[in-house]
């Protein structure tokens, strides 16, 4: 008989000889192998690989001595004959390297024998030093040439194309879709989508307002192409049309699964170099050896592999030219996300659709541009949000509160925004504070106002059910507008367990919940003047499993394939039960957006309440689009040096998800931290874009002002650093919210071709924009230590010295006082004096620093505006201008002079890199008496100047 599906014929084969014998042999295999299963894990663990290897090595000889002829498919009783146990010998398995398995098997709860997955279609092999269905390499998985769906239909359109798919053989998992639909649309040039979907009934789809473009291209004009066969086995890859490397190959990676609660594609990656995935803690390259990503949002400390606060499903790949592109699936629904050595990388999600978007880049920056470009930009954060943040849990009440806003200006460390944590609350009570404890709370958010400062405090989702009906409007509003997240059967909200006690949580996606928001906010904000809102436990966090009655029993709550998600194979682990309902879905598909929309919330209560002026929300849990609204803080740290390293990668991370106002914990949340410790910490943390020091409860006080002379001095200094760089900061801002450039940058951004074996690995460096390169100290005791230069001139922060680096490691001196910071050559930055507030540095004079090329070339730009004004880009009321150095002179443009309230007074310029000593300096033509500069060490320093920025300069020195 012909094979019909022609997967591995030589293997399958329809029969109608030995049925009973074969049945009856295929349970005696079965049982067989499930034994051997059963012991391989416990022999792993009693007598190591040694003696497992023997063990396996045996098993499968007397399994193949027993299994040479035939065995019966018992499951569908299509009599299909499977030959050759184990598999190894047909050439659809055997021809397949280790690391290229297709897990045919993942996360599955049942025992796996190797009779279940021939079953199933796939290839067995035992593999010593993985466990099936855990991870690493796959002892089931996919033969070469596995069907699944076949192209029935491909219809060409002027901008992209219509692909009808047919499924050929089952899955395996309950509920496939038969007939599936892919849409491929040419969005613009560098960006393709392309979506997979029911071709007959509609399905939950991710409800983020994209930016879509009107309109879409030919295909002469995007800079990819696409091949999908018009038949037989689905495929699609995606080429960059320039050099024919591979954007997305589905061809060799797993196969299509299209079922209703597993949904499969893998792709074959350009190289290893893959960045992105969140949120987990890892190195910034995310490991291509079997790692699997569970991706389902949950309140927990940062620890290795497991699932996290936030939801990323976004990656960076370097293609082997250097050249990178992006690749974001739009899904929302638990997945898993498993890379492995090919280089390939597999989707497996628990809902939704495949929902695919592609960026070209080629520029790694740009990749994050084009993905930034369809998610949303970043908001423009007010001037003040740059400036330190300091924060703990459980000042003990107002007179603590107190103590350290005193001792913190009595030090004179800059200082811009007091925090404070739910000890604020009246017996953790949203929207209310403790009238005994936190007597006069309004009077000190004031007095913070009227020494230009600004206060934020911390609002939790959970709502109490417990109170007095008709005292806590919170929870009575709430029902009266129906908002709360009710159970699976509609019967009333479901309630949890937070610090509060019992709570019903509101649906952010409710249609009634920002009015219900902004008038709890607004009536608060009456009271005590917050300028910003700090949303914690919102993956959502919860105390008890699922609710406080549990949950109920159905197909959302025990799906069929769970992601490694900690606390074992169940979603509603210290969160909600899947299957409770919100406004427009179930919680099983929401549950990952819900900080993203509780943020959202936020955000338009705050506009309202604030009218014009820029707030400040920052958020736990986030998904896309969440940086159109929040900043990000990377949660419960440790006071730990490995904790420093780590929020580097987080960091750099979370900038390419298009959140860059981000920062750690600096000196750590939990456990005791030390004058040593907490000063490096200060001095990386100077570098995040979001600098906020905050402690958890129980711990000692770790504000900078409470520490010695010495340590004061320190922090006061990385401080004074930071204020310093702030207009840059902000430029960077700038750039962030109107193009989507990132802030902070791994160093393979801006040098991925000369480095390529070092930059593409260092996550222990990183870049501010192009122009400054921090080098912290993650490490006891340091005095010394490595960090990589790129091939390019480098000056000395401090010293202004240059190096001309070759691209490699090199000792710095890096004593207790000391930040280690680079400027390219090349590079114009604009800088401002320091104050113990940005209120009243805004006032200070300006300063350039610009860093000559090899060339003597360099360029920079300044963004500035009032600060606070929500509108002023769009109304144009800002300043842009440009700055530039050729042939020894240094000039300005005025690209954009719309901000004229404030004057901006250049005080001074500093020209790094100037060889030969000048013999005299002009501004705007006037030759300078030679008091007014001075010329050592290669550096022009220019510094009696008084000039309005506003208009066009020039400076040059003449040799
Ligand atoms: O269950 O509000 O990550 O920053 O201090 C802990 C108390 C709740 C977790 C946050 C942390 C905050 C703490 N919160």
């Amino acid at each position: 008989m012909k094979c019909k599906v022609d997967l591995d014929c030589s293997r399958l084969e329809h029969t109608h000889v030995k049925t009973v014998a074969a049945d009856q042999r295929s349970e005696n295999i079965e049982r067989l192998s499930k034994m051997k299963t059963i012991f391989t894990i416990l022999l792993a663990s009693m007598i190591g690989f040694v003696g497992i290897y023997v063990y396996i090595k045996l098993s499968d000889y007397l399994l193949n001595s027993e299994s040479t002829d035939q065995h019966t498919d018992t499951r569908t009783h299509h009599k299909i004959v499977y030959h050759n146990l184990p598999v190894e010998s047909s050439p659809q398995c055997s021809n397949i390297p280790i690391g290229n398995r297709r897990d045919c098997w993942p996360g599955s709860t049942d025992l796996l024998t190797d009779h279940k997955c021939i079953q199933k279609g796939c290839c067995w092999q035992p593999y010593i030093g993985s466990s099936p269905g855990v991870g690493g390499v796959p002892w089931c998985f996919y033969p070469i040439g596995y069907q699944g769906y076949v192209v029935q239909s491909l219809q060409k359109a002027s901008s992209g194309m219509t692909v009808q798919l047919k499924l050929v053989q089952p899955s395996g998992w309950p509920n496939d879709i038969n007939n599936i639909t892919l849409d491929i649309t040419y969005d613009s040039s560098e960006r393709l989508h392309f979506k997979i979907y029911d071709s007959n009934k509609s399905r939950y789809e991710v409800p983020l307002p994209l930016h879509q473009t009107s309109n879409k291209v030919t295909d002469t004009d995007i800079n990819y192409n696409v091949d999908i066969p018009t038949n037989g086995t689905f495929y699609i890859k995606v080429y960059r049309k320039s050099t024919g490397k591979i954007l997305f190959d589905s061809q060799e990676a797993s196969p299509l699964i299209f079922s209703d609660q597993f949904i499969q594609l893998g792709t074959q990656l350009s190289t290893e170099f893959i960045y992105g995935l969140g949120e987990h803690r890892s190195s910034f390259l995310v490991s291509t050896n079997w790692t699997k990503l569970a991706i389902w949002n949950r309140d927990q400390p940062p620890k290795r592999k497991t699932n996290l606060y936030g939801s990323h499903p976004f990656y960076l790949n370097v293609e082997d030219d250097t050249n990178s592109h992006g690749v974001f699936l739009l899904n929302s629904n638990a997945m898993e996300i498993e890379i492995q050595p090919t280089p390939a990388l597999t989707y497996r999600t628990t809902g939704g659709i495949l929902d695919f978007y592609i960026f070209t880049g080629p520029i790694p920056d740009q990749v994050v541009q084009q993905y930034t470009e369809l998610i949303g930009r970043p908001f423009m954060p007010p001037y003040w949000a740059l400036g330190f943040h300091l924060c703990r849990w459980d000042y003990g009440g107002i007179d603590g509160l107190k103590k350290v806003i005193k001792r913190m200006r009595d030090a004179n460390m800059p200082y811009d925004v007091q925090w404070n944590d739910i000890d604020y609350m009246r017996g953790h009570l949203d929207w209310t504070y403790d009238q005994h404890k936190y007597n006069g709370l309004p009077n000190v958010v004031d007095d913070l106002h009227k020494h230009g400062q600004h206060y934020v405090m911390i609002v939790d989702p959970g709502i109490s059910n417990t109170q007095k009906p008709g005292s806590y409007p919170a929870y009575d509003n709430g029902i009266d507008g129906d908002i709360f997240i009710k159970k699976h059967d509609n019967s009333g909200p479901i309630i949890g367990m937070v610090w509060p006690g019992n709570t019903a949580f509101p649906d952010f996606f409710h249609p009634n919940v920002t009015t219900y928001w902004t008038n709890l906010a607004q009536t608060f904000h009456n009271q005590v003047e917050f300028d910003g809102l700090w949303m914690d436990m919102n993956e959502p966090s919860n105390f008890v499993s699922g609710s406080v009655t549990g949950c109920p029993d159905n197909n959302l709550e025990n799906p069929p394939f769970v992601p490694p998600v900690l606390d074992g194979k169940t979603l509603r682990s210290r969160t909600l039960c899947a299957s409770s309902r919100q406004h427009i879905s179930t919680h099983y598909n929401l549950h990952n957006m819900y900080g993203y929309s509780e943020s959202v919330a936020t955000k338009s209560a705050l506009n309202t309440i604030l009218g014009n002026k820029r707030s400040l929300v920052i958020s736990r849990s986030t998904f896309p689009g969440s940086g159109v609204v929040t900043g990000h803080w990377t949660g419960d740290n440790t006071a730990s040096w490995d904790d420093i390293y780590w929020s580097i990668p987080e960091i750099l991370s979370f900038n390419m998800f298009g959140i860059p106002l981000v920062g750690a914990d600096i000196c750590g949340f939990t456990g005791e931290t030390n004058a040593e410790l907490c000063s490096r910490w200060m001095q990386v943390g100077a570098f995040y874009p979001f600098m906020r020091n905050h402690n958890s409860v129980g711990f000692k006080d770790q504000d900078p002002a409470i520490f010695d002379e010495a340590t004061q001095t320190i922090m006061r200094d990385a401080l004074n650093l930071r204020y310093t760089l702030l207009p840059y900061l902000y430029t960077l801002f700038y750039r962030s919210h109107v193009n989507g450039s990132s802030i902070i940058r791994p160093l393979f951004y801006q040098y991925p071709v000369s480095d390529y074996n070092n930059t593409y690995k260092i996550d222990t460096q990183f870049m501010w924009g192009t122009c400054l390169l921090i080098t912290p100290v993650a490490s006891q005791d340091t005095t010394t230590g490595l960090g990589y230069l790129p091939r390019d001139r480098w000056y000395d922060w401090f010293n202004q010295t240059y190096i001309d680096a070759t691209g490699g490691f090199i000792n710095f001196d890096l004593p207790k006082q000391h930040i280690n910071l680079q400027i390219r050559a090349g590079s114009i930055i604009p800088l401002q004096q320091p104050a113990v507030t940005t209120t009243l540095a805004r006032k200070n004079k300006f300063m350039i620093i610009s860093a000559l090329s090899v060339h003597g070339e360099a360029n920079g730009e300044l963004y500035w505006d009032d600060g606070v004004s929500r509108d002023a880009i769009f109304w144009g009321h800002y300043n842009l201008i440009k700055f530039n150095v050729s042939q020894s002179t240094l000039f300005s443009t005025i690209v954009k002079s719309g901000y004229k309230t404030e004057s901006m007074v250049l005080g001074e310029v500093k020209v790094l890199g100037v060889e030969i000593a000048p013999t005299s300096v002009t501004f705007n033509n006037q030759v300078l008496p030679t008091s007014d500069y001075s010329y050592t060490n290669k550096t022009l320093v220019v510094d009696k100047l008084s000039v309005n920025l506003t208009e066009p300069f020039k400076l040059s020195w003449l040799v």
